[in-house]
């Protein structure tokens, strides 16, 4: 009797289990936001503020990007400068992106739209203003002494001329010394890395799915795992150590810790933008040294190399172009990339009134008057190119195809790319391995994800597909833009 009341007891259980799993399910599939299936593309948002965040992310659910990297979250130093964000005076969040509530607010109404936060983490330094000062938040600091968190004994001093790194040849300098003067922290002592750690659970309690790395490099990659081995176990990674050839400090060592930020992905990008043999794109990974590809994170631009000219930047012609290469690409977890236009390299973002916070993120017009927020979540040709993303899922590269200023290929069974790098159109006849049929061009100007209701390319019974393609332009069709 015994037995079977518990077994009735279990038995019921189960069903009502598998109705509460069916009914989260369900649930999950018509919520909001979640019209479009998961990709794996995220986009830095850099200095988008949390306020504007929060307005953006059910319309980055809509166009299937899933999760989102931030800029720094901390109270940091003063200044009108955009890079005062990577000056951390204390681990209070309160910025000029916004506070405590405004952030967990963010948080929140993103992971409701499926879209995960991650933080940039900078916990290399603290700030490197030799005279110390007063933080956006009021906390007062000198350098190497933040009262409350960090004395002048958790930090490293190394004998170099300021203590600033000057030998990128030296592992132990490049680690232990000053980067840009910025109050280098012994990562190495259990008190230091006890408060990153803490600070850390912190934003994670707050419903963060993980962390960006600043300055990996500049952290000895066994810091960096002990950090990382506090946290819970799903906690998305990404470490930021630009490579460099012939430095001591590679990106492989951090790749225990989790993902690492491929540079060589970006500058390769940017080399083939005209001259070299675009051809090459098809041996990504065998000149340059590269990443394994479930470890590396790509990108055409970053806040640092639209700055350094390192990569192409949103004013370069082929950049859309490239975007959507990334995106077609079976290498790597591409993140887009979304700030404002500059042209002082110091220039921060638009501050509100108060003259202290940055305004709020506006999407208007792609003409990129300073200031300008870029916005490329939503340029139609990426919106396009994240869906095709989706249809190509794990299908192999095949019929590559690459002639001057043109290369294509096709995802096996499932989509086609076909870029046109140059300024002249070009016109050609490709071969795809799509069914024939009519699709929606992904490339031409129009946002068609999930509803295809002009079909400009015709893929024939043998598979072919005859098109013009502007000058830097690109023609993109998968299964999901069949009509
Ligand atoms: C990073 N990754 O490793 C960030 O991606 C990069 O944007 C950060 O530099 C750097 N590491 C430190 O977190 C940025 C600016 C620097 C700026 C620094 C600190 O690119 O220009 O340095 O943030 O704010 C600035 C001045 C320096 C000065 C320093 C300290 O440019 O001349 O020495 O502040 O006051
Ligand atoms: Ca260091």
């Amino acid at each position: 009797m015994q037995f079977q009341s518990n077994f009735r007891t279990y038995h019921s259980r189960v069903i009502a289990l598998f109705a509460a799993a069916m009914l989260f399910i369900a649930v999950a599939a018509c919520g909001p936001g979640n019209e479009r299936p998961d990709s794996d593309v995220g986009i830095q948002m850099f200095q988008w503020n949390w306020d504007s965040i929060a307005a953006e992310c059910p319309t980055l659910a809509d166009n299937g990007i899933s999760w989102v990297l931030t800029s720094p979250i901390v109270e940091h130093v003063q200044g009108d400068q955009w890079w005062t964000s990577y000056q951390p005076v204390s681990y209070k969040i309160d910025s000029k992106l916004g506070n405590r509530e405004q952030f967990a607010a963010m948080v929140s109404t993103c992971n409701d739209a499926g879209v995960e936060i991650i933080a940039d983490a900078v916990i290399n330094h603290m700030s490197g203003m030799s005279d110390g000062g007063t933080g956006v938040a009021g906390s007062e600091f000198e350098h190497r002494n933040y009262p409350g968190i960090y004395g002048p004994d958790d930090f490293h001093t190394c004998g170099t001329s300021n203590d600033d790194i000057v030998n990128y040849n030296d592992r132990s300098e490049v680690q232990n010394c000053e980067l840009v003067n910025l109050a280098d922290l012994k990562t190495e002592s259990e008190t230091v890395q006890a408060t990153i750690v803490a600070h850390l659970e912190d934003l994670l309690d707050l419903g963060v799915a993980g962390f960006r790395i600043d300055a990996a490099k500049h952290i000895p990659a066994q810091d960096v795992e002990a950090i990382v081995s506090a946290l819970p176990q799903d906690t998305r990674i990404i470490g930021e150590v630009i490579r460099a050839a012939g430095e001591p400090i590679q990106p492989e060592e951090y790749t225990n810790a989790g993902g690492v930020f491929e540079f060589s992905w970006g500058r390769d990008m940017k080399s083939l933008q005209a001259g070299t043999t675009l051809s090459t794109f098809f041996k990504a990974g065998t000149t340059s040294q590269y990443l394994p590809s479930e470890s590396a994170y790509t990108f055409v631009e970053n806040h640092d190399t639209e700055r350094g000219d390192s990569t192409m930047n949103y004013q370069s012609p082929n950049y859309e172009l490239f975007t959507a290469l990334m995106l077609a690409s079976p290498y790597g977890t591409p993140v887009l990339y979304s700030g404002y236009a500059f042209s002082d390299r110091d220039a921060g973002a638009a501050l509100k009134a108060d003259g202290e916070h940055v305004a709020n993120a506006e999407c208007v017009d792609r003409e990129f008057m300073d200031g300008a927020w870029t916005c490329q979540q939503r340029w139609p040709g990426i919106v396009n190119m994240v869906q095709w993303r989706i249809d190509a899922a794990d299908t192999p590269i095949v019929q590559e195809w690459s002639e001057g200023d043109g290369l294509a290929f096709a995802r096996d069974g499932a989509a086609f790319i076909a870029v046109n790098r140059g300024i002249e159109p070009l016109t050609g006849t490709w071969q795809t391995t799509l069914e024939q049929g009519k699709y929606c061009d992904g490339g031409a100007g129009t946002v068609i994800a999930g509803d295809c209701n002009e079909p400009t390319i015709t893929v024939d019974q043998d598979g072919t597909v005859a098109a013009t393609i502007p000058s830097h332009g690109f023609l993109a069709v998968s299964n999901s833009t069949k009509s």
